[in-house]
């Protein structure tokens, strides 16, 4: 195990008060990195009450699904040059949707080879062990759900939806490649869109609400394969610190969320995430 100074407040303990009120019986310094599941992580899983998941790309990259940011030994997407906020966003999908659907096929092919991982196992079993438990993901390639999970938080929509620009309906859309572009309503034979969230647009009303409340009323909060630079996504690892709730990161490196991590694993999450649920010695 290593483990290293990487920010001063590692020097104090935590006395947060969901340390002092006794719910956690162990003590866990702030600012650590580790590089595997100690038994002190252990136990403040078990003894967690509610806990809450973001997870992002990093979560499908040992399932080979390319990330957006790169990070750890993973692909980034490229298409025909052109970068994710140009390809990914609103500003597109008004002047091209065409190209947009034609971005979103690809990545549909990509994914028709792709399985869960791990990581994604282990989430899924996760929500079988705690009465109170959200998953919240970024991801749109369905993975989480592949492996077992029940219910996920979409904040970024899902890419084997489409949705309807003319009565707003939403309905699964598996074929790929698409028959016709862009493919049509199934209810009023309008032109659909892919039902993702593109850069510059809302997300799905009420999704990003139910993962604030998980984010604030959990006491354990683990932000795991994100770069955490994508709002409002990245704001949920803030908001349940400052509920109080420990906070531990899984990624295969540093990030902008570090900082506030109580613990950040460093490795590949399929390695870390099922360390959690090993047969305890
Ligand atoms: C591993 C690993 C392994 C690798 N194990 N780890 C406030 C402040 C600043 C900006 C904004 C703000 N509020 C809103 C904005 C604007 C914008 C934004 O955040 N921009 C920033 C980039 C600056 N946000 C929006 O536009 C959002 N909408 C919005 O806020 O609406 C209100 C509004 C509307 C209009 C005007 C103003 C406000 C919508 C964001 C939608 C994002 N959509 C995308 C595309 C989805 C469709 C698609 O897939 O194409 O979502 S962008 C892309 O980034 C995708 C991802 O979900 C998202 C996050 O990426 P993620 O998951 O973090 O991936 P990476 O690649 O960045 O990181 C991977 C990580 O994994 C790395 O850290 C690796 O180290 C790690 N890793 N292998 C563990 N094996
Ligand atoms: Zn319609």
């Amino acid at each position: 195990m290593r483990e290293f100074p990487v920010h001063p407040s590692e020097y104090r303990y935590n006395t947060s008060p969901v340390f002092s009120m006794g719910v956690f019986p162990v003590r866990i310094r702030s600012g650590m990195i580790l590089n595997e599941v100690t038994d002190e992580l252990i136990h403040l899983f078990d003894s967690a009450r509610s806990v809450a998941v973001l997870t992002g790309a990093g979560v499908s990259a040992e399932s080979g699904v390319p990330t957006f940011r790169g990070g750890g030994d993973t692909e980034i997407w490229t298409w025909r040059g052109k970068h994710i906020t140009e390809l990914s966003s609103a500003e597109l999908m008004a002047t091209d949707p065409k190209l947009v659907w034609e971005w979103f096929d690809y990545r549909r092919g990509m994914l028709t080879e792709v399985k869960p991982n791990p990581a994604h196992v282990a989430l899924a079993q996760w929500e079988r062990m705690f009465e109170d438990f959200t998953l919240i993901t970024q991801n749109i390639d369905d993975l989480h759900r592949m492996a077992g999970s029940l219910n996920v938080l979409e904040l970024h929509g899902n890419i084997w939806r489409a949705r309807c620009l003319r009565c707003l309906s939403t309905f699964e859309a598996r074929e790929c490649p698409i028959e016709q572009n862009p493919p049509l309503c199934l209810a009023c034979s309008g032109p659909a869109r892919p039902d993702v969230v593109l850069f510059g647009e809302m997300l799905p009303e009420g999704i990003f609400e139910k993962a604030e409340t998980a984010a604030s009323r959990c006491d354990l909060f683990f932000v795991i394969g994100t770069s955490a630079v994508v709002y409002p996504a990245a704001s949920l690892p803030i908001a349940a610190k400052q509920s109080g709730a420990k906070l531990i990161e899984v990624n295969a490196e540093r990030t902008d969320i570090s900082f506030l991590a109580d613990v950040t694993l460093l490795g590949k999450a399929g390695e870390l995430l099922p360390q959690f649920i090993k047969v305890r010695g």
